[in-house]
């Protein structure tokens, strides 16, 4: 539906930036939930078995800009907390996913950010997300406590309901729009070429704390 104006462009291959995310959390949080949402603007109450298909790609626009959105999803790996170094590493931001009707999700958070802290670039981008807000008499971890734990790691906090389509375009695009100025700004750090010459899935990592 949308006309960017650009009239001989191919369109798969036009975009100025290219950011690769990655969604993590305990299994049920609703992670490919809200790919589903973002990227295709659908909810499916069954459980999305995440195998197969890795990513989901969404071009968006800032400022005049198409940013190519390629969102990682960690296929059922979850369970184990041990989500393979290579889906950290190369990404430039990073969804931290809990359940506001489950306390054990949220108290997991800090394993989440362990891992991150072990295996993704020392820049990338986070922020926390609190999803199924859409459920408040079920809800156990309160506003209060997401953003408490949001400032203590010094990033933002959104609570989001991949059902309800509530604040999930606002989480991804935030994190992309920081993203974007992260890229401007220091353009010579590993991970902030822009165009196609970022992203080789098969590339090695470029990480700065790579003590595996
Ligand atoms: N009420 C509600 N249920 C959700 C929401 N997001 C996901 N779910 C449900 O939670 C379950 C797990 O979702 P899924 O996306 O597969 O979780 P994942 O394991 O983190 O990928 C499914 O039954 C979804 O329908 C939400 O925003 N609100
Ligand atoms: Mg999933």
């Amino acid at each position: 539906m949308s006309n960017t104006g650009t009239t001989a462009s191919n369109k798969s291959a036009a975009y100025d930036y290219l950011i690769k995310l990655l969604l993590i959390g305990d299994s049920g949080v609703g992670k490919s939930c809200l790919l589903l949402r973002f990227s295709e603007d659908s909810f499916t109450p069954s459980f999305i078995t995440t195998i197969g298909i890795d990513f989901k790609i969404r071009t968006i626009e800032l400022e005049g800009k198409r940013i190519k959105l390629q969102i990682w999803d960690t296929a059922g790996q979850e369970r184990f907390r041990t989500i393979t170094t290579a889906y950290y590493r190369g990404a430039m931001g990073i969804l931290l996913v809990y359940d506001v009707t489950d306390e054990k999700s949220f108290g997991n958070i800090r394993n989440w950010i362990r891992n991150i802290e072990q295996h993704a670039t020392e820049s990338v981008n986070k922020m926390l997300i609190g999803n199924k807000c859409d459920l408040p008499e079920k809800k156990v971890v309160d506003s209060s406590r997401g953003k408490a734990l949001a400032d203590e790691y010094g990033i933002k906090f959104l609570e989001t309901s991949a059902k309800n389509s509530i604040n999930v375009e606002e989480a991804f695009i935030s994190l992309a729009k920081d993203i974007k100025k992260r890229m401007i700004d220091t353009p010579n750090e590993p991970n902030n070429q822009t165009g196609n010459a970022q992203l080789s899935d098969t590339a090695p990592a470029k990480q700065k704390n790579c003590c595996k």
